[in-house]
């Protein structure tokens, strides 16, 4: 037993991946219907245009969770329904915020504490043709504080905020690669417009404003009186030198993780951007001001952590080219002396590596000295799993070990190592739309008949859920007692002093 009494566990979920209902109740697009609308962006062709059809059956899926035993859910609001153009002197849809406020008082109706996401990707579209969309600093932050304060104001029971989703995401799959919306890139065979030398870095920096305007409006105008707390979710990968022998390869591990994590995390903890980012990117990094670092620096109540998977990383010599991300290194899924890091998944970037997460663990909590973390995020695909019939696709073996091994590795990381891990959330609830992939790949513990109305059916791992963390949250009795006992040494101590 190795998780606190108040553990937290449960499921997330994205708005656009889930709900469907795109123009229902007067839903403004968002980046993601317009990306989706462009011949050859998403694998299969799809869309959310319907995806799990959760909009309409918030009944259904907080009956699921119930049925799975979760403590709680993370899921996200999309913004254009709340507010269809996005602005902030643009009108609000009233029918947006009734239909979250309504899900939040249902989930707490049934025991289940909600986290929400604001931003999980899908931007109101008018906002990226209005003025570029994540581009722009002084609109897009301002638009954002708006949006961010009508939540905060309209969904006071929510004690759980979560300002952006992996902004790593935003920025580089969406204006370096141009494989997510908005889809730009400097490959003009897959896109007229973008900069993948630039733009990722200001999108990055715009984020960044944006989280710490919402977080600093949280705290000064809610949090007082409502209570709840506030902060981002950033992805990572864990890494393993591809020459445990190549000091350059152990400094390259070090780059990767600053790359990805540290260019968001660094700011928030510490004002400023990692130097190897620095270093290598000179000024196209842009630079805080002043006002900016009081605004960032400091300003999460938790770190958000989704994780998946691990690489071994192989540096590489000389000057990087302009639209490199990773740091001027490999990631590699075997290492020097052939071993691998792990068995493949439906998922290209994905190979199962549960001792990777307890290692990220610990070097997040001893860069940041030790913060409050909820892992939002993690979960595998399986290979092959759409192509089985249902009756097998339920039998989800190695989704079940994949979560056994990263929850016992992240139980080990909070009992032995002293990290402060406080909730974990399994993506995902359900089977949905896995952006560019589409409806291929297949996240979900419940499984979704997309052939068949959406009707869903728990897998096995989503049974397995409930008895694994009952195996190691400690029951609040336990706790309390061994609180109460005194540290062996100073027992130790009084029975010298008895003996005397
Ligand atoms: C996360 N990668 O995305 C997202 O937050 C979810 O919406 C998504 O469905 C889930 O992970 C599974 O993909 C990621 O390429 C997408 O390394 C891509 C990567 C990582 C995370």
């Amino acid at each position: 037993m190795s998780l606190p009494s108040d553990f937290l566990w449960g499921f997330a979920t994205a708005a656009y991946q889930i709900e469907g209902s795109t123009d229902v109740d007067g839903r403004g697009p968002s980046i993601w219907d317009t990306f989706c609308a462009i011949p050859g962006k998403i694998a299969d062709g799809s869309s959310g245009v319907v995806a799990c059809d959760s909009y309409k059956r918030t009944k259904e899926d907080i009956a699921l969770l119930k049925e799975l035993g979760a403590k709680c859910y993370r899921f996200s609001i999309s913004w254009s329904r709340v507010i269809p153009l996005g602005g902030r002197n643009d009108p609000i849809n009233q029918a947006g915020i009734d239909h979250y406020r309504q899900f939040v008082d249902d989930l707490l109706e049934a025991g289940i504490t909600p986290f929400i996401t604001l931003f999980h990707w899908d931007l109101p579209d008018a906002l990226d043709k209005r003025y570029g969309g994540l581009l722009n600093k002084e609109e897009f932050t301002a638009d954002f504080e708006n949006y961010a304060r009508l939540m905060f104001k309209s969904i006071p029971k929510c004690k759980h905020w979560i300002t952006f989703n992996e902004p790593w995401c935003s920025a580089i799959n969406g204006y370096n690669l141009g494989i997510f919306a908005p889809g730009h890139t400097s490959d003009r065979n897959k896109s007229p417009v973008g900069d993948s030398a630039r733009e990722p870095w200001i999108v990055g920096h715009n984020i960044l404003i944006a989280h710490g305007k919402a977080v600093k409006v949280y705290r000064e105008e809610f949090k007082p009186t409502q209570g709840g707390e506030i902060g981002i979710t950033l992805n990572g990968d864990a890494t393993y030198p591809w020459d445990p022998e190549d000091p350059a390869d152990i400094e390259a591990c070090d780059r990767k993780i600053e790359f990805a994590i540290s260019w968001f995390a660094d700011p928030i903890y510490f004002g400023d951007y990692p130097a190897s980012m620095r270093k290598q990117l000179g000024e196209r990094l842009p630079t805080f001001t002043e006002e900016e670092v009081a605004l960032v620096k400091g300003s999460n109540d938790f770190y958000g952590m989704n994780h998946y998977t691990a690489n071994y990383i192989k540096h590489r010599k000389g000057t990087p080219p302009e639209d490199d991300f990773l740091g001027n290194l490999e990631t590699l899924f075997y290492d020097k002396n052939g071993n691998c890091i792990g068995p493949e998944t439906q998922s290209f970037w994905l190979r199962p590596n549960a001792q990777g997460f307890r290692n990220l663990l610990n070097w997040l909590s001893k860069r940041y000295n030790y913060p409050k973390i909820y892992v939002t995020e993690n979960g595998t695909s399986l290979k092959g799993e759409s192509d089985l019939p249902l009756e097998q696709a339920l039998e989800d073996d190695f989704r079940c070990k994949y979560f056994h091994d990263y929850v016992h590795a992240m139980a080990k990381a909070v009992e032995e190592d002293g990290v402060n891990v406080k909730g974990y959330m399994a993506w995902s609830l359900l089977d949905n739309f896995e952006w560019a992939d589409g409806y291929v790949t297949r996240f979900g513990v419940t499984y979704v008949d997309y052939k068949d109305n959406c009707k869903r059916y728990p897998k096995k791992s989503a049974r397995q859920m409930k008895p694994l963390f009952d195996s190691l949250i400690k029951k609040a009795e336990v706790e309390a007692a061994e609180a109460a006992k005194p540290a062996p040494a100073v027992a130790e101590e009084q029975a010298e002093e008895a003996d005397a």
